[in-house]
């Protein structure tokens, strides 16, 4: 199968070539995408060396899926290019999550409203999946009326401007080309992408819009607060999760423990709870410190940690590629 890559040597794309060859996908020829002044540079995917092509060499060659990654206006302008030469778009960007025509996919929730229909396809965002990933086998048995959540998300999530600018502090310098707007070594910072009028971040109502959207269901609600932490290997949530009915603790473990792509890290006892160094490089999404919310009735709290460049955004996409090519929707 032909496969393009878009944004093939950022932090994420250059994670989906990784993904694509640890999960053995049909690749049988690559197309990797990137800005114009990579072209002609050359990347190594599964042992062969490809050349950095253009985006209209990529979507001339007509490949059957273009995994995107390399920014919203980027994706804006050339994802209707490759969809109208048949193309299915798998894209990163925010560009498309919340247009009522395209689909905002997490396979382990939604992947089965997906048809051949569907061109562009949008991978949510980082924050957003290894939330909904923990919560939907909890949501299927008791039904939801309201989420609080707090994250702390990884420098990462900045791309490699992110990491760069945590490791030039770290080292007693200044990055050259600095993703916040102050030091990230020993602080943290409330804000996460711009504030908006309503005083929320973008990357807040993300949270809160794109959950609805997955969930489908508009009458959850939900409020966010994003904050950026000085850490590389993953995004940490505590959420507070109100039912709409009561539950046993002991049975939200067990739905937990058997629930696709999560895994249970919960025993306080023995120190064990979920963390981003112990994350990083896995695809799960990682759950602990489940304790019921003394102080308001069918409420539980939880600790989610997920590595937010693999699940977050490069193995979802790829998940969400894994699942057309299963189910005949791309050939
Ligand atoms: C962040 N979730 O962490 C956003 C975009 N990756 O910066």
């Amino acid at each position: 199968m032909k496969v393009a890559v878009v944004g093939a040597t950022g932090l994420v794309g250059s994670k989906m070539l990784q993904v694509l060859t640890e999960r053995n996908f049909p690749v049988t020829e690559l197309l990797p995408v990137a800005s114009e002044k990579s072209i002609g540079k050359e990347i190594e995917f599964k042992g062969k060396k490809y050349a950095i092509v253009s985006m209209q060499d990529a979507i001339d060659a007509k490949p059957a899926v273009a995994i995107f990654s390399a920014g919203g206006d980027t994706s804006k302008e050339w994802a209707p290019k490759f969809a109208e030469v048949g193309t299915t778009v798998v894209d990163n960007s925010s560009a498309w999550r919340m247009d009522p025509s395209k689909k905002l996919i997490v396979p382990e929730i939604n992947a089965d409203s997906l048809t051949e229909t569907d061109k562009i396809i949008a991978n949510p965002n980082c924050s957003t999946i290894q939330m909904v990933v923990a919560l939907n086998p909890l949501y299927k048995k008791y039904g939801i009326k309201r989420i609080v959540v707090s994250t702390y998300q990884s420098v990462s999530g900045s791309g490699k401007k992110g990491v760069d600018q945590l490791e030039s502090e770290r080292n007693g310098g200044k990055s050259s080309n600095p993703a916040y707007a102050h030091p990230i070594d020993r602080n943290i910072l409330p804000q996460i992408d711009v504030f908006l009028d309503n005083g929320y971040t973008k990357e807040e109502m993300k949270m809160v819009n794109e959950t609805k959207k997955i969930m489908r269901n508009e009458d959850i609600a939900v409020t966010a607060t994003t904050v950026r932490v000085p850490v590389t290997g993953g995004h940490s949530e505590s959420v507070n999760v109100e039912f709409d009915q009561d539950f046993n603790l002991e049975e939200v473990k067990e739905l937990l423990a058997n629930a696709p792509g999560v895994v249970l890290e919960d025993d306080i006892k023995n120190g064990i709870y979920p963390m981003p160094i112990n994350a990083y490089e896995k695809d799960d999404v990682f759950v602990g410190r489940l304790r019921r919310d003394e102080s308001q009735a069918n409420t539980l709290n939880m600790w989610i940690v997920s590595d937010n460049i693999r699940k977050g955004a490069a193995t979802n996409a790829v998940q969400i590629a894994e699942y057309l090519t299963e189910n005949g929707l791309i050939k």
